[in-house]
């Protein structure tokens, strides 16, 4: 049971499968006026506090509060290690609310414990674009675990969009919640092979030496689509032309105009990368594929610290076939010293998995929208959206 997603404006797990519900909002906004005016109360011991991402102190407070109780696999071998680069970048794109980045101090010394973030996005769902918030970052540390806090920090970032006029919103879970619009699955590509069986990422093959085992994931040294080359400045507008034309195809997507697609997709050394594929003969940008950079920390290995990890981003082929694009992409990451590549089960990608020796991961990534119905739960190949 859940007792506080039971009273969201969340699909509900007694509603799946009844087709008669409308698809689309499920609450109609109200009147700003009528939007809580002040904060939720925390407990007594806490305040709220805004995180300045721009303040170098800050941000290494949320920096560290993640790296010490954020996201961990289900047998707790590995964190999530965003850099502070990378959190400037995921919470700052344009138009974003300072307000929606939300933290929780101890009054009396001022430690941060507790952070939530939002920043706005425009998704199209069944081809309506949407305003909507992006709910990431969710962490209470882990010694105030278990006492409700989410669900006060749920409400107040909820309460701070609402003031922005938006109502509905998009978030990614390991956990299962009333309900999800989608659940997807990793796949992982060893770049590393000797490293990720030394840290108990992956194991030895049955039958496999560890000789064989490295042949098997070796990769070519250089790339092979003629024409491919790091994204620049200049090819903001093509690629936000094929990004655009690209994503309409699916039922739940971002739309991306030029100022974001300079923010999401021009590289950003150990951020974000990403490579455009030039026509030799037109000189027109026909592809592209990108990747971010999330480390994870190794938790209690003797030799390794961190996991070098490339997730794989927004691609689109219009004439160089996807496999090829992606196979140069772990062909760049292995050049970049990234010891696996990650790629989620949405938009096209699942097709192309097994060919490039990608593995299927445990667990499941669950999508989910905030006041917004969808009659059915959509395949992960009906997705176009990757959160951070
Ligand atoms: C979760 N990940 O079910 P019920 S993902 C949402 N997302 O409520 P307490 C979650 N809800 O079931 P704890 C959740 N995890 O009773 C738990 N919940 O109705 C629900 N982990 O609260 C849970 N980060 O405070 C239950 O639990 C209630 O102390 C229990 O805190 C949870 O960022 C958490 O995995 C996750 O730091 C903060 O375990 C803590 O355990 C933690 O007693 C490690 O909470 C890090 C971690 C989550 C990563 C993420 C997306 C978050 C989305 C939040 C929902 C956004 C909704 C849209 C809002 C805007 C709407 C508009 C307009
Ligand atoms: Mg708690």
């Amino acid at each position: 049971e859940h007792k506080f997603w039971e009273s969201q404006p969340v699909g509900q797990f007694k509603d799946v499968g009844d087709s008669s519900l409308p698809e689309g909002p499920i609450e109609q906004p109200t009147p700003l006026s009528e939007v809580k005016q002040e904060p939720y109360n925390l407990p007594e011991l806490y305040e709220w506090t805004l995180c300045d991402m721009d303040s170098d102190e800050v941000c290494n407070e949320v920096y560290l509060l993640l790296m010490n109780n954020y996201v961990e696999d289900d047998d707790n071998l590995f964190r999530f290690n965003y850099t502070k680069e990378f959190l400037r970048w995921g919470l700052r794109p344009p138009g974003f609310y300072q307000n929606w980045h939300i933290g929780v101090r101890v009054k009396a010394s001022k430690k941060l414990v507790a952070f939530i973030t939002g920043i706005p996005v425009k998704m199209s769902v069944r081809g309506e674009v949407v305003r909507m918030a992006e709910v990431n970052f969710l962490c209470v540390h882990k010694k105030l675990r278990s006492k409700r806090l989410a669900p006060v920090m749920i409400k107040e970032v909820t309460r701070r969009i609402h003031l922005e006029n938006i109502w509905q919103a998009a978030y990614t879970a390991g956990v299962l919640l009333p309900t999800p619009v989608a659940t997807c699955q990793y796949w992982h590509r060893t770049l590393n092979p000797k490293k990720l069986i030394d840290i108990g990422f992956s194991r030895l093959g049955d039958r496999m030496t560890m000789s064989r085992t490295i042949k098997l994931y070796r990769l070519p040294t250089s790339t092979a689509t003629p024409g491919l080359r790091k994204m620049e400045l200049q090819d903001v507008l093509s690629v936000t032309r094929l990004l655009q034309n690209y994503l309409s195809r699916f039922v739940v997507a971002p739309t991306f105009d030029e100022d974001e697609v300079e923010h999401w997709l021009l590289p950003q050394e150990n951020v974000v990368e990403s490579y455009v594929v030039e026509s030799p003969e037109t000189h027109r940008i026909t592809d592209f594929f990108s990747f971010y950079a999330l480390p994870s920390s190794i938790l209690n290995n003797p030799s390794y610290s961190t996991l070098k990890a490339a997730y794989s981003f927004y691609n689109v082929s219009t004439r160089t076939p996807l496999i090829q694009l992606f196979q140069d992409a772990l062909v760049i990451a292995k050049q970049k010293d990234y010891d696996v590549f990650n790629a989620l089960d949405v938009m096209d990608n699942e097709p192309l998995m097994k060919d490039l020796k990608f593995g299927q991961g445990d667990g499941q990534l669950y999508y989910y929208l905030y006041n917004y119905r969808l009659r059915e739960a959509l395949k992960p190949s009906e997705l176009g959206l990757v959160l951070l």
